[in-house]
Parts: C-alpha cells; sequence; structure tokens
C-alpha cells in the first residue's frame, strides 16, 4: 500500500516535475523520500523562501508550475515573500506545506498554527488536506489550476498523518489512545479509532495519476478585429510586451516571429526580455516614457498600466490603447483600454500578426526616428562607461559583461540601482533569459531563481547580477550552489550600501542612516562556503576576472565576483514608488 508522501510524488512525476526545492521537516519526510524514489531531483537549500523563489523561476522558465515543499509553522511562514511574490509575478507554483496531525491541530502541537489565514491570500487557493484519498486529486487539480487562466501560486497542506503509511498511523494513534479503562480512555479511543477509520476512507483504491491538458484562454475575435482596425489606422505604432505575455514558454519562439511579422516597433520588459534576442531591427531599449508620449496607438501585451508606466500616464491621452491580457482587471488598470483583448498576450500578438496583411509602409520613418534616437542613448551610455574612478565604473562593468557572457547565458537580477543599470546595458541573449522580481521589487531572489534557473536549464551559464545589499538575503545560498554542484556566477556590485535608497534619502532627508553598508568580503564569505571567490577593486581586473569566473563556472564551480564600484550618477532622478 503507497503511503500519502508517495501518492503526491506519483502524481509530482506524471507531471513531468523535474525537481523539489524544499527545506526540510519532519512533516514533510515522506515527500521528499518518495519523490527521491521515484526519480525526482531533491534540491534541498537554506531558507523556506529561497524553495519558492526556486520554484517560481523554474516554473517561468518551463511555463510548467514549479514545485516548493516547506514543513509545518515556521517553514510557511518563511515562504510568504516568495509566495507574493510569485503571486504579483503571476508565476504557477505549487507549493506543498507539512502540519500538525489532523487530531492535533488547535490542541498545541509543535509547529501548529492557524495556516489558513497566513497562506490564502497570496495563493489561488488553499487546500487543506484532511483524507488521504483527497491528496492526489488535489495536487492534480493544483497543477492545473496553477497554470490556467492569470498563472498563480497554489498551496496544499498536508498533516503529517495523512503522508505515512497506514500501519505506522494506526499504531501511533493506537499508542496515543492508551490501554486505560476509565471512560474518559475508552471514549477517546473511540473517538480516534473512528478518526483514523475516516482519514484512510476509499484510500485502498489509488487511481493513476491524471494530467490534465491546460488552454490557454483567447481573445475574442472582435477584439482581434478592433485592434487590427486600430494598427491599420496608425501612423506611430508602438508595442510595450511584457512577462505574462511569455507565460506559455514554449510558444516563444512563435510569439517573436509574429512581433517580427507585426513589424510595430517594441519595447520588452519582465520575462519578455530577450525575446528579440540581441538586437533587432524592431526593439527599442532606452526613453520608452517618450517614445509612448509620441505613439499614436499603443498596445500593451501583458502589461498592465502599473507603476512602471506611471500608472497609465507615459500613454499619450490621444492614442488607441489596445491592452491583451489574461486577466481583465490588469487589463483596465487605471486606464480603460479602447481595446481590450482578454486572453493569453502571446497568442494574441500571433493571431494579429497572421490576420495583419502586411507592416503599412509608412511606420518606417517612425522606426527610423526611435532607432536614431535609441542609438544616441547609447552613445550617451558609451561616454558614461568611459568615466574612471578609483575602482570601477558599473556601467563598464556592464559593458564588459555583456561582452564576456556566452549566447547561452541567463541574467538573473536583484538589486537596487546596480540592477537598474544592467538592465539597460546587459542584453538579454534569447526569450526567456532574463529573470527578475517582476511588480512586487522584492529583493532577495536571486540566489533562489539562479538555483531553479540553473536546474531546469542544466549547463545555461548562469550569472547573478547582485547588489551588495540584495546578495546578503541568499548569501547561505553558495553552500546550496556547492552542495549540488550548481555553477552559477555572482557579480556582486559593491558599493558599500543600499544605494537605490540613500540617494533619495540623502537628497530629501539629509541623512544616510540605515542605508550604509561596508565593503564586505562577499567572496571570503563564498569561498567559505566551498565556492570560488574572486575580488576586483580595479577597472583593469574586471575582464580577466569575469573570464576566469566564466571559466570556473565551466568546470562546475560556483563562483562569487565581488566588485568595488565608484558612484556614478547614471541613476540619478530615478524613483520608483
Ligand atoms: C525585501 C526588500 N527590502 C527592502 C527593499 C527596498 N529596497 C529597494 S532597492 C534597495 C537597495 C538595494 O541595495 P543593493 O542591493 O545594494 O543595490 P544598490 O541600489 O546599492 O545598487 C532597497 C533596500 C526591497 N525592495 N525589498
Ligand atoms: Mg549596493
Amino acid at each position: 500500500m503507497r503511503h500519502g508522501g508517495d501518492r503526491i510524488a506519483e502524481v509530482l512525476q506524471a507531471h513531468g516535475v523535474p525537481c523539489i526545492y524544499t527545506l526540510c521537516g519532519g512533516h514533510i519526510s515522506p515527500i521528499l523520500a518518495a519523490a527521491k524514489a521515484r526519480g525526482l531531483r531533491i534540491v534541498d537549500v537554506r531558507d523556506e523562501a529561497t524553495a519558492v523563489f526556486a520554484a517560481d523561476a523554474a516554473a517561468r522558465l518551463s511555463g510548467r508550475p514549479g514545485v516548493a515543499a516547506v514543513t509545518a509553522g515556521p517553514g510557511i511562514t518563511n515562504t510568504i515573500t516568495a509566495l507574493k511574490n510569485a503571486q504579483l509575478a503571476q508565476s504557477p507554483v505549487v507549493l506543498l506545506g507539512g502540519a500538525a496531525p489532523t487530531a492535533l491541530q488547535g490542541r498545541g502541537a509543535l509547529q501548529d498554527i492557524d495556516q489558513r489565514p497566513l497562506v490564502e491570500p497570496h495563493v489561488k487557493r488553499f487546500y487543506k488536506m484532511r483524507r488521504v484519498a483527497e491528496l492526489a486529486p488535489a495536487v492534480e487539480e493544483a497543477f492545473e489550476l496553477a497554470a490556467s487562466g492569470v498563472p498563480g501560486p497554489v498551496f496544499i497542506e498536508c498533516p503529517v498523518d495523512l503522508l505515512y503509511d497506514e500501519a505506522n498511523i494506526r499504531q501511533w494513534y493506537a499508542d496515543a489512545a492508551g490501554k486505560g479503562t476509565a471512560l474518559a480512555d475508552r471514549a477517546l479511543r473511540w473517538y480516534l479509532h473512528r478518526h483514523v477509520r475516516r482519514m484512510f476512507a476509499g484510500s485502498a483504491s489509488n487511481p493513476l495519476p491524471r494530467v490534465r491538458a491546460v488552454v490557454p484562454p483567447r481573445a475574442p475575435d472582435d477584439a482581434l478585429r478592433a485592434a487590427l482596425r486600430a494598427l491599420s489606422k496608425a501612423e506611430r505604432p508602438l508595442a510595450v510586451i511584457g512577462s505574462q505575455a511569455v507565460v506559455q514558454a514554449s510558444e516563444v519562439e512563435r510569439i517573436a516571429a509574429a512581433v517580427t511579422r507585426l513589424g510595430v516597433p517594441v519595447y520588452l520588459s519582465g520575462m519578455a526580455r530577450g525575446l528579440l534576442g540581441r538586437d533587432h531591427a524592431l526593439q527599442m531599449r532606452h526613453l520608452r516614457r517618450n517614445a509612448l508620449r509620441e505613439a499614436d496607438c499603443v498596445l500593451l501585451a501583458g502589461v498592465p498600466c502599473d507603476f512602471r508606466l506611471d500608472y497609465g500616464k507615459h500613454v499619450r491621452r490621444s492614442a488607441t490603447l489596445i491592452a491583451a491580457n489574461r486577466s481583465a482587471k490588469d487589463a483596465r488598470l487605471n486606464r480603460k483600454p479602447d481595446v481590450a483583448a482578454i486572453g493569453d498576450a502571446g497568442l494574441f500578438l500571433q493571431a494579429l500578426a497572421q490576420a495583419q496583411p502586411e507592416a503599412p509602409a509608412g511606420w518606417t520613418e517612425w522606426i527610423g526616428r526611435l532607432r536614431a534616437r535609441d542609438a544616441e542613448r547609447e552613445a550617451e551610455i558609451d561616454l558614461q562607461a568611459a568615466a574612471t574612478g578609483n575602482h570601477v565604473n558599473p556601467i563598464a562593468l556592464f559593458r564588459a559583461l555583456e561582452r564576456e557572457a556566452g549566447d547561452q547565458a541567463l541574467f538573473v537580477a536583484d538589486g537596487g540601482d546596480f540592477v537598474a543599470t544592467a538592465s539597460y546595458v546587459l542584453r538579454p541573449r534569447a526569450p526567456l533569459s532574463w529573470l527578475d522580481p517582476g511588480a512586487f521589487g522584492t529583493l532577495g531572489v536571486g540566489a533562489g531563481f539562479a538555483l531553479g534557473a540553473a536546474t531546469v536549464r542544466p549547463g545555461r551559464e548562469v550569472w547573478i547580477v547582485f547588489g551588495d545589499g540584495a546578495c546578503g538575503f541568499g548569501l547561505a545560498e553558495f553552500d546550496s550552489f556547492v552542495r549540488h554542484g550548481i555553477p552559477v556566477i555572482a557579480v556582486v556590485g559593491n558599493d558599500a550600501g543600499w544605494t537605490q535608497i540613500a540617494r533619495e534619502q540623502v537628497k530629501m532627508l539629509g541623512d544616510g542612516v540605515g542605508t550604509v553598508l561596508a565593503r564586505t568580503d562577499y567572496h571570503a564569505v563564498a569561498a567559505g562556503f566551498g565556492a570560488e571567490g574572486l575580488v576586483v577593486k580595479h577597472a583593469d581586473e574586471v575582464r580577466p576576472a569575469l573570464a576566469r569566473a566564466r571559466e570556473l563556472a565551466r568546470a562546475g564551480k560556483p563562483v562569487l565576483v565581488n566588485v568595488w564600484l565608484d558612484r556614478t550618477e547614471f541613476r540619478e532622478g530615478s524613483l520608483s514608488m
């Protein structure tokens, strides 16, 4: 007879889950052991948040739900930030959480709290398991739910007494019931006997796991026709393509081809960065705000009008706005679109490209203008990259990384100003090769994201672009990288501070309190965990260090390159709220 842990593992296996990210606990041991026995890779980390960040990244890169398992109580509370991050990033994660034995919940058991009110607001559904027979169907349903409609995390609470084998559990309950003869003892025995019977009711049959197909939602034809009409009338069209447009990882090449055929100049954001490769005639990188103000027809594909578009104010009032989004709420956030195409934005782009006769020749001049402005901005950045100081200019560092990183490179961004600078300079090479936290702006995603990326994309070069502040959250995961042979390269921008915050705080309040860090030897910390640590204090050391880091990673070693930065004015004046 299979135990509950094995029933769960069987469903994970049937769904082709390559990897479970976890931090152990007695409450979930049967899941981990059974999953390992079925050939799933178990990657154990040093903080539960890392496990969920890794599952999130794995989901974004594979287009299938990522799976994490954490223990009851503190294991679950530790995941909340990562869970919220996945929810706001619309990333399909299946989180398996332990719980106290069913009969002891609310009676002062170890690690026992009411988990529902903590977790429920951050997930599409909170499954509370009460019977062994419910486990497999709940996991099957969770996989479907996480990936359908607007994707997001789903939580399954698995009490420990549903996970171990029946004989053990019956014995455990029999021992707990004791052998007393008093009326109260006999009543307890009767009660527990009935409880156990209910727990295992219906568990004798164990049907084969079912994998349900997830059908992506399609925008209705009238939205497609309206969008086509708007585009055909446009003189200066512009598209912004964001993370939600690429939730179907298997579609990215087709989406890229559709964008090319559509002929509309584009800005790519979030997970869509890299969609068109390193260089594409239609892709603009700079001065998006100006372009949006000039465009007479704007297509937002999987992008809400949130703070990143100044709540919709970046788009000219008179422009025709087309919003393609799986979420009707996001499509209308802060600004009512002229055309709301509610459905998968990636499929919508493909449908548009298929139905549009040919990109109007009149767009050429507009595209040329945008390209010229982009090139001008690149030249300005080059000038700023040339500024020298005592240590390393971050723009020059990213120019060097841009040259050094391979065609298979995948970049993970975790930090403040350092990462914002990277996003202007680094060019993701291919679709799904850039990971950032998304709308929650969460610091600390780096180590988990890199772990998720490296495990679902083995052999890919994974670079973490880390602020020195941000790297502190996940530094202990160098231990996990080493133990699991995950050769990521972290480039830490060491400016001895939480600079994105310091920049405005000092200017407005005259005090940098709380924003100052030291030039800490992060490379030595990584080396302490058994990884390779390199330090770069001067400009001329950058290229050899990056090359060496790449070489070490190719030989299977995780590396941390601690780069001492100079101050720059590059991010001056930028503030996100
Ligand atoms: C979990 C979390 N805590 C705090 C913040 C606020 N915050 C945003 S950027 C930033 C500074 C980041 O510093 P660092 O990683 O060193 O990058 P830098 O700006 O110095 O380049 C902080 C503290 C946040 N976004 N997330
Ligand atoms: Mg910093």
